[in-house]
């Protein structure tokens, strides 16, 4: 026991002593006083003093009444008189037993008192700490949870372990004063060692392991003390064991039922981890009782279906026809496998009598690329409602053990937790820790001791629970659920289970992982224990169980007869986030035509009004950002808007929600910040009308994946919102380029889902090096449906059917005024679809690049081209080229054509809006300049940029009858060159070659 050792004993400024030694480390103060006892920086203590008078003045009120003292002196005066020789406990002789037993004899057996109570103390802390390591949450019992067989050497799983803390079999009938930061004792304030190593160890290394002593927040660990230590209190009551053996029951004949009828299909069955299912009703019920109203959820493939069919209750017949494979799609688009489908609907919770709304949020194969569309979807749902706490709404995600290590989107999710504009007030996740993901062991498959360490960055405590223990696992459900209702934070509950099959019913496990598919072979399924366990109980009869497990059977089998009388497929059954009103009841837009984009004169004119003022009393703002704010006045006075201006989103505010995630500094005038006042700042644009719509701009977290996920999710809760993410530069998308892929490109022809999301992606060739100048059109035009072979019909209202036609809309604007109309546009559509727009970085401060009033008055409109207005359009048949280009090198190309004195014979025309391609406009142009050569020229290198895409569209237009020509840098591998020089000698080149007149002639 060398290292509880006490070092001094002094007295405090003449009142009480003040004690202190080095435990475990640290240095341990501790003030004795007759009534406060011991108070220390953790636990109160019993305190040995040299200060005779002080101790012995407290023994004399002691013998007195026992009740005069502090309980941990109580206890320090019982175990000196117990330590002293027999029949002298009754003597009333306190000086000659202070002097003679207390200070003289007896300090050596007080100070090893005190060295007992800190060591049981320690010893108590240990268990907390480290209990977890050798709790039994393999149900197979074979494998360690932690990937370690190690065992703490300061947890008492051998008596001689008794050993480290100076303690031996002798001390175990002992009684020892338990500190406050232990539940185990309940009413009692001691108890001997025997009983409280019993009680550490049925708290923490039974079926539970409980990791939360990382957590720097002192009440929020007695609060999980208090709910695993507590004698007794994983109660359940005989109806609630016999609700979770119902569950169980619907849960395992679930997959019975599907492995019956199709043996050969793909489900990703649960088997091995059915508890899954009362666990999230568990979850479900106890929010709801909270006063959850609304349940967003995102999970992986396993169990899906059984979530769906037994969690949100999708009638049966609808998932079994999805494994029909005759079934004809009702809707266009790709569809998605059965296992990837969303879902939401309303019913009445049974527990709780409640309304609930459940939704699973459809998701690609990419494991946890859900995740934070969830938080997104959950976010924008608590905005609506005004659920500030996320007292009302919420979010479970659900997890695979693989997955949830290995993917870098769980941390950023978790990073977006606990942030302002992004917190969803807590998200209780489940991970299915089936110890293997596909054919790979988790030895080989993380580096962390638990699949679920990455949510320790976030405080949250994570509870381990063998799986095949229904009612451990109900409970910690049961406090998960209770956690987020209290703390609104994060919590994790890993569900230590098995995997009865393959990773799909197809796969043989015993190939990769032998010996844990012979214990497997063995393993009884946990209906059958837990049904054998209550019947036992007498909690059922086993004639009871066995009606049951009939009568769900009966379900399943009446389900299955009428799903065959299904004849058609709706995905669209399937949607996460219907908009009823936006749509008609049959899903269609409503009109397919655009509301007009253009203003009014005094709109335009108050919104700059007051995007040039400060609109809050007293707001100090930096004296650098009033020259931000006179220009614009002035430009009002002149009815000019440039780049940065907040008309655009402005105009919008009448009824629409803007979110802009941006951390670009072309924003930052968005929102002022008191320059004396911390946290105080001012949005002009949340100041313009009564009752307007809200204006939100927001940084975020260092992270894209995560982010745009979030704002897809976001976007997809309601329609009346535009919601923009900008990148820093436009090449940063690329880190989030699953989100881009599987949900902004294809989400509608998987899912059926609109969303109108919108990416502001800097572009520009500024000899700014290879990173920071593409945001890589061609990526986003590669993924773009629209036929390059073939004219679509010019009927109806074209611009706005082949808006609703394609998957996505990439626009580079070469005017504010475009800019602001397409953001207009996007929001007066009757339908919703992603937007790219490429922005510009330079262009921002280009003199030549403001638009007038007068291009956003009412009666403009966006426009997808920008015919050649100047000299060449007078007379097109003399004109001997057309260039069409887009973006930024309009302006140097128009410089270009001014200084070589072409204007007559080069016509410059910008297309706007690169894709959905404007068959109808470029077709117009086409024809007006009959005699002149076609030309795209564009600064990007040519494997790059827009050329892939518009040359044969271009092609298809002219029907092959003319070439069009390349302008533009060379090819290359990487997009731009980190030479100013070189990147000037290029410009130089290809504007050279643009202007030469015989540049093509050979
Ligand atoms: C991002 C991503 N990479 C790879 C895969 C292929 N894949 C599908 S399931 C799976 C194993 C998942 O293991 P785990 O997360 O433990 O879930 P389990 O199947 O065990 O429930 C893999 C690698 C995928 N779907 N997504
Ligand atoms: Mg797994």
């Amino acid at each position: 026991m060398s290292q509880f050792r006490v070092l001094a004993g002094v007295l405090k400024g003449g009142g009480s002593p003040l004690l202190r030694w080095r435990a475990g480390g640290l240095t341990w103060r501790c003030w004795a006083h007759p009534k406060r006892g011991c108070s220390s920086r953790t636990d109160p203590l019993p305190a040995v003093v040299s200060n005779s008078s002080y101790v012995e003045e407290m023994y004399l009120t002691w013998l007195d009444d026992h009740k005069n003292v502090h309980e941990s002196w109580d206890s320090f005066f019982h175990n000196i008189q117990a330590s002293g020789p027999s029949g002298e406990a009754d003597e009333r002789r306190p000086s000659a037993l202070l002097q003679g037993r207390v200070l003289s004899h007896s300090l050596d057996v007080a100070e090893k008192v005190v060295e007992d109570h800190l060591a049981v103390h320690t010893l108590i802390r240990a268990y907390q700490i480290r209990g977890h390591h050798v709790a039994q949450l393999d149900p197979l019992g074979i494998l360690d949870a932690d990937l370690d067989s190690f065992v703490p050497s300061d947890l008492i799983t051998t008596i001689d372990k008794l050993g480290l803390y100076g303690l031996d079999e002798s001390d175990l009938d002992r009684s020892f004063q338990l500190p406050h930061t232990t539940f185990i004792g309940g009413q009692e304030a001691t108890l001997p060692l025997k009983e409280i190593i019993r009680r550490l160890e049925a708290s923490y290394c039974g079926h539970i392991g409980v990791e939360f002593m990382f957590i720097n927040n002192v009440n929020q660990c007695q609060w999980i003390r208090q709910k695993f230590e507590t004698p007794g209190i994983m109660q359940f009551t005989n109806a609630e064991k016999r609700t979770l053996l119902a569950r169980l029951i619907r849960s395992t004949r679930f997959e019975d039922f599907l492995a019956r009828k199709w043996s050969s299909e793909k489900r990703f069955g649960l088997e091995g981890c059915e508890v899954l299912i009362p666990a999230l009703k568990t979850i479900i019920d106890k929010s709801s009782a909270a006063g959850i109203d609304s349940v967003i959820m995102g999970m992986p493939h396993r169990g899906r279906l059984n979530v769906l069919a037994n969690v949100i209750r999708k009638d049966l017949d609808q998932i079994f026809c999805q494994f029909d494979p005759k079934l004809e799609a009702a809707d266009e688009g790709s569809g998605d496998v059965k296992y990837h489908l969303g879902m939401y609907h309303e019913r009445i919770n049974r527990e709780t009598d409640k309304n609930i709304t459940l939704s699973l949020v459809a998701n690609p194969s990419h494991l946890e690329a859900v995740d934070p569309v969830v938080q997104g979807k959950t976010k924008a749902e608590q905005f609506y409602r005004g659920d500030t706490q996320g007292k009302k709404v919420m979010s479970i995600l659900m997890h695979g053990d693989a997955a949830f290590a290995g993917q870098g989107v769980v941390y950023e999710t978790f990073h977006l937790s606990e942030l302002p504009s992004y917190t969803t007030n807590g998200t209780i996740h489940v991970v299915v820790n089936n110890q293997i993901g596909f054919t790979t062991d988790p030895r080989v498959a993380r580096s962390s001791p638990y699949p679920t360490d990455v949510a320790r960055v976030v405080n949250a405590p994570i509870f381990h629970v063998n799986a095949d223990d229904p009612e451990a696992v109900m409970y910690v459900c049961r406090v998960a659920a209770e956690w987020r209702a209290t703390f609104n934070k994060d919590v994790v509950i890993d569900l230590v289970c098995y995997r009865r099959f393959g990773h799909n019913e197809m796969d043989e496990p015993m190939f990769t992982q032998p010996l844990m598919y012979k214990q497997i072979h063995r393993q009884e399924h946990v209906l059958k224990k837990y049904s054998e366990k209550l019947i036992a109980e007498g909690v059922v009869t086993l004639q009871e169980f066995e009606e049951e497990v009939a009568k769900y059977d009966k379900i399943c089998e009446e389900a299955y007869t009428s799903s065959k009388d299904e004849k058609i497929l709706h995905i669209r059954h399937w949607l996460d986030s219907p908009w009823p009103d936006f749509f008609t009841a049959q899903g269609e837009p409503k009109s397919m035509s655009c509301l007009p984009t253009g203003l009014d004169e005094e709109v335009l004119q108050h919104i700059g009004q007051i995007a040039s003022s400060v609109p809050l009393e007293d707001f100090n703002i930096h004296p650098g950002e009033s020259g931000c704010f006179m220009p614009e006045n002035k430009a009002v006075r002149q009815r000019i808007t440039d780049w940065q201006n907040l008309l655009r989103f402005g105009s919008l505010l009448t009824s629409t929600l803007v979110e802009l995630h941006t951390d670009r500094r072309s924003h930052r005038h968005h929102v002022l910040h008191d320059q004396e006042v911390d946290k105080r700042i001012c949005v002009p644009m949340n100041h313009l009308w009564e009752n307007q719509a809200s204006y939100t701009v927001c940084n975020s977290s260092l992270s894209e994946y995560g982010v745009v996920g979030f704002e897809l999710g976001f976007a997809m809760a309601n329609p009346n919102a535009l919601i923009l993410w900008e990148a820093q530069f436009g090449d940063f998308h690329n880190t989030a380029q699953c989100i881009i892929d599987q949900f902004i490109s294809s989400g509608q022809a998987k899912w059926v889902r609109n969303n109108g999301i919108v990416l502001l992606l800097p572009h520009g060739m500024e000899g700014m090096g290879p990173e920071h100048s593409s945001a890589r059109p061609e990526r986003f035009l590669q993924m773009t449906k629209d036929d390059p072979d073939h004219i679509p019909e010019f009927t109806g209202d074209f611009e706005v059917q082949q808006l609703y036609d394609c998957n996505w809309i990439v626009v580079n604007c070469s005017t504010p005024a475009n800019y602001c109309h397409v953001l207009r546009r996007q929001i007066l559509l009757p339908f919703r679809k992603p937007l790219i727009i490429f922005t510009p970085k330079s262009l921002l401060r280009h003199p030549d690049a403001r638009s007038g009033f007068d291009d956003l008055a009412k009666g403009t409109k966006f426009k997808r081209l920008i015919p050649d207005e100047g000299p060449a359009s007078q007379s097109p048949g003399q004109v001997k080229r057309v260039i069409f280009c887009a973006g930024k090198v309009y302006y140097e190309l128009a410089k270009e054509r001014k200084q070589q004195n072409l204007d007559r014979d080069v016509a410059i025309i910008r297309l706007e809006q690169i894709s959905p391609f404007p068959f109808d406009l470029v077709s117009e142009e086409v024809e007006k300049y009959t005699n002149a050569e076609l030309v795209w020229c564009q600064e990007e290198h040519k494997n790059m940029g827009y050329y892939d895409y518009v040359r044969p569209r271009f092609l298809t237009v002219v029907a092959n009858k003319k070439p069009i020509w390349y302008v533009g840098r060379d090819p290359a591998a990487a997009p731009a060159t980190g030479n100013k020089s070189t990147h000037l000698n290029e410009l130089r080149k290809f504007m050279d070659t643009a202007f030469n007149m015989s540049s093509f002639q050979d």
